[in-house]
């Protein structure tokens, strides 16, 4: 389940990934499983995910095959190869808003000589079914960096951070972009959003690396993959929970 991520995005085949901020791994397995999806994404940031959660619910995804990616909270660093110690595949880190900040990323992800990662991979030993040796030779390779470009310092920083060895690619937070770009509305989906991707990808493409983003809904979803994004979240659970819920309810009491 380590290795599954990096594979798959070498054979370019675009992944959608559930994105969950409940604390349960009962969710994030349902999601693996019955609903399909081709990984799931813990969040830590926004959601009420942390390190003991994510701990168990790993373990409960890798059982489907699938992998795990975990979002750290804001300039939480230090929890970035605790992330891929329990056995992530990789980690989004949000507000990378500098190559400064996209340097100290990468080097807690990546061992030496590459950066300055700590020995201790429990998780990913277990899941990756690894000897200790191939785990330290490969896991720079195996397990991936996500740099959030989300502000407009990230997007004028854009080649300087995808430019990072040990940066693997970024992620685009379109709610937080929108707010930057227009100095204060939420427009994931808008004009400015749109035009900012486009020059994401195109930088992205240049540098040879690899480019995620949050998507609402599927339709977008369906859109962002034909654009060439190479990983899409989709909804959240809790999202998903309170459409669910809404519609059956709308449909019970019709009439
Ligand atoms: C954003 O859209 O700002 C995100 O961080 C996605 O979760
Ligand atoms: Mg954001």
């Amino acid at each position: 389940a380590v290795a599954a991520l990096s594979a798959r995005l070498r054979e370019g085949r675009p992944l959608i990934s559930a994105w969950c901020s409940i604390p349960e791994p009962t969710i994030a397995g349902l999601l693996a499983a019955e609903a399909g999806f081709d990984a799931v994404t813990l969040d830590m940031q926004h959601g009420a995910h942390d390190i003991d959660s994510i701990m168990r619910t790993i373990p409960v995804i890798a059982a489907q095959g699938k992998p795990t990616i975990a979002r750290v909270p804001v300039g939480g660093f230090t929890t970035v190869s605790r992330m891929l110690d329990a056995g992530a595949a990789a980690v989004i880190a949000p507000m990378v808003n500098s190559v400064e900040d996209a340097r100290v990323f990468a080097a807690m992800a990546k061992y030496p000589p590459l950066g300055e990662r700590s020995w201790g991979p429990h998780g990913g030993l277990m899941l990756s079914g690894l000897a200790p040796e191939t785990y330290l030779k490969e896991a720079n390779g195996l397990c991936l960096t996500l740099a959030m470009v989300e502000t407009r310092e990230a997007l004028g920083a854009i080649d300087g951070i995808l430019g990072v060895e040990g940066i693997d690619g970024i992620f685009i937070g379109p709610s937080d972009l929108s707010i930057a770009l227009s100095g204060g509305s939420l427009d994931p989906e808008g004009t400015q959003v749109r035009e900012a991707l486009a020059h994401a990808l195109a930088r992205t493409r240049a540098a040879g690396k690899r480019i995620g983003i949050f998507s609402h809904t599927g339709l977008r979803t369906r859109e962002l993959v034909r654009q060439g994004f190479d990983l899409i979240t989709l909804s959240s659970d809790v999202a998903l929970l309170r459409t669910g819920a809404q519609a059956e309810l709308a449909r019970a009491r019709e009439g």
